[in-house]
């Protein structure tokens, strides 16, 4: 039996999220009194969750979240590409990487990164390099191209404080998409980590998800702090969704390059620049890359590299969901985000 689903996110429950700033915690000695959740939980025992501030994560990315909190500098060229895990994550990386670099790495050369590197190589989750030792941090963070890119799990109100302040310049891309989507992609993911892969039910993915108690979650609440934040500070957030980018890809991509300080020039556009990009990093090109079928693990995560890479389609949910487990879904989601004026549209099958 389900546990009660997330309560309803009044607008002024973000905001408190948003407005008690959390750098001063101390999140190492808080992390072991922090609720747990030890379902559908591979070993070792840090990947269990602990919810902090509302959100559910892996006790060692709170971890990793005390030391960025602790050592990262960041510079106002700074992008943070931010997510909820299985929202388009892997292919916003490779989007943003191939267009602020385009001028050093042009998207149809042999040599470009993307083809030779998965894109969590490329763009690195803040989470993964700050769980290294101080001095491996430093070097990946000496070695890492300008401007940098980094990936985040973690939403804005968790991130230092530095990094949100208007004044610091940097900038922060989100990307949402149908939670029924993400669920399903939860489960084929976690499949592929998890031990005992066959007995991973669906049916038990999809309780923990209308609990929030996936990583990163509540995924609605996640979202939706993001949306209210796009809405308030648009020069500092830019909002997307998957199924809008799947929908039309050239328009999200210039919206991406200009957010980003690289529009593409007239010239770069009759060049087919943007086409070439979008090319590089098409589901279908990444996915035959032997880079991206070796499975190697990325930083000693369970996860392997072709696992972040299925059907990249809007609607599958259809094929996973009784009619029943869909409406159940869509009205916690609707409960919560009732009265924000945000939502999440409907993905049907293609
Ligand atoms: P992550 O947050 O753990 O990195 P993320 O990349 O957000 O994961 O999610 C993976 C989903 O994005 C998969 O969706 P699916 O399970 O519904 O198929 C994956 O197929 C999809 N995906 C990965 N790369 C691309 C891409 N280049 N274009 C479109 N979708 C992609």
């Amino acid at each position: 039996m389900a546990r009660v689903a997330e309560q309803k996110l009044q607008p002024s429950c973000l905001g408190d999220a948003l407005t008690a700033r959390n750098d001063a915690d101390n999140l190492t000695e808080l992390i072991p009194s922090l609720p747990v959740e030890k379902r559908l939980v591979p070993p070792p025992a840090d990947m269990q969750r602990r919810q902090y501030r509302g959100y559910w994560f892996p006790e060692w990315h709170l971890s990793a979240l005390a030391a960025v909190r602790d050592h990262f500098e960041p510079k106002p060229t700074d992008i943070f590409l931010v997510s909820c895990p299985k929202s388009g994550t892997t292919w916003l990386k490779s989007l943003a990487f191939a267009t602020v670099h385009r001028h050093v790495h042009p998207p149809s050369s042999r040599e470009h990164p993307l083809l030779h590197q998965n894109p969590h190589g490329c763009v690195k989750f803040i989470h993964a390099i700050y769980r290294q030792p101080v001095d491996v941090v430093r070097g990946i963070i000496e070695a890492y191209p300008s401007p940098r890119i980094f990936g985040s799990h973690f939403p804005l109100s968790l991130l230092p404080e530095r990094i949100n302040d208007d004044d610091c310049g940097c900038r922060i891309v989100y990307i949402c998409r149908d939670p029924k989507d993400v669920v399903v992609s939860w489960w084929w993911f976690m499949r592929t980590y998890l031990p005992n892969p066959e007995q991973v039910q669906f049916e038990e993915v999809f309780d923990l998800f209308c609990e929030g108690r996936t990583g990163a979650g509540p995924y609605w609440r996640h979202a939706l702090e993001h949306w209210e934040e796009s809405r308030r500070r648009p020069h500092k957030v830019l909002f997307l969704r998957y199924e809008e980018m799947l929908r039309d890809p050239q328009c999200n991509l210039r919206r991406l390059a200009e957010f980003l300080g690289c529009a593409f020039s007239e010239a770069e556009e009759k060049a087919g620049v943007l086409e070439a990009i979008l090319e590089l990093c098409s589901l279908g090109k990444l996915k035959k890359l032997e880079v991206n079928q070796s499975g190697n693990r990325i930083n000693d995560e369970p996860m392997m590299n072709d696992s972040f890479f299925r059907k990249g389609v809007a609607g599958d949910w259809i094929n996973h969901m009784t009619p029943e487990m869909a409406a159940r879904l869509d009205a916690i989601v609707e409960q919560a985000l009732q009265g924000t004026g945000f939502d999440f549209g409907i993905s049907m099958p293609q």
